[in-house]
């Protein structure tokens, strides 16, 4: 059993030099805009992964305004900070010819953190793909299909792996079970960085 079409995994894109200076960028971007904890909408119930963005616009989610994009950190309500060079190079490589993206978000998994099965629908544009880049401890990722009852693919997403999610697969359902303590040297406190980079407005006709 294979996940949709468009799902592309390629473990050990990014060699672990790669790996450190995207993580050295990703050190720079949590100080200008530093992690914060986002909250269900209505209930208000916190994620247990901290989350920050760069670029135009970021993605966030909180009790009274619920899942979205915006131009500004939700606690400092500065201007989230460019997608670096680096990240937008790799777009290029790996989404092709689709419009450049506008937001990154940066999770970050501490030991016990996890996201539930959702799907990503909050960008206008739903045909670029998202390309997604892991930096540290090991994931045990789910995809499954567009039903949320759909079977799930399990697999794990290691340091420096990168997935790619275009044509069917951009609107399956996806999740991270758990993280794998311990599984990886690249961050001294342990845990995970995931950045997805994401086209969001629909680029003009
Ligand atoms: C499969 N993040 O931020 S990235 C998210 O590892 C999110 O932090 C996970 O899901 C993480 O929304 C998974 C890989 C990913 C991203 C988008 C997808 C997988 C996807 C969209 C459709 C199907
Ligand atoms: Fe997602």
């Amino acid at each position: 059993m294979q996940p949709l079409p468009g799902f592309r995994h390629l473990p050990g894109a990014l060699d672990v030099p790669s790996q450190r200076v995207l993580l050295a960028l990703v050190r720079r971007i949590i100080e200008v805009a530093p992690l914060y904890t986002p909250t269900m909408p209505r209930s208000g119930k916190p994620l247990s992964v901290r989350m920050t963005n760069c670029g135009s616009l970021g993605w966030l989610t909180d009790k009274d305004g619920g899942y979205r994009y915006q131009p500004v950190h939700p606690i400092t309500g500065k201007p989230w900070p460019p997608i670096p060079s680096e990240l937008m190079a790799l777009w290029r490589t790996y989404a092709g010819c689709a419009p450049e993206p506008e937001a990154c978000l940066v999770n970050y998994y501490a030991g016990a953190a996890k996201l539930g099965s959702h799907r990503d629908e909050d960008e206008a544009d739903k045909s670029a793909p998202v390309l997604s880049i892991s930096l540290g401890d090991e994931a045990i990722f789910h995809v499954g299909g567009l039903k949320r009852t759909d079977p799930k693919h399990r697999l794990r997403l290691q340091s420096g792996d990168l997935v790619v999610l275009g044509g069917t697969a951009r609107l399956a359902y996806h999740g991270i079970d758990r993280i794998v303590t311990g599984s990886s040297d690249l961050l001294p406190e342990g845990g995970r960085f995931n950045l997805t980079l994401r086209r969001v407005t629909l680029s003009s006709p």
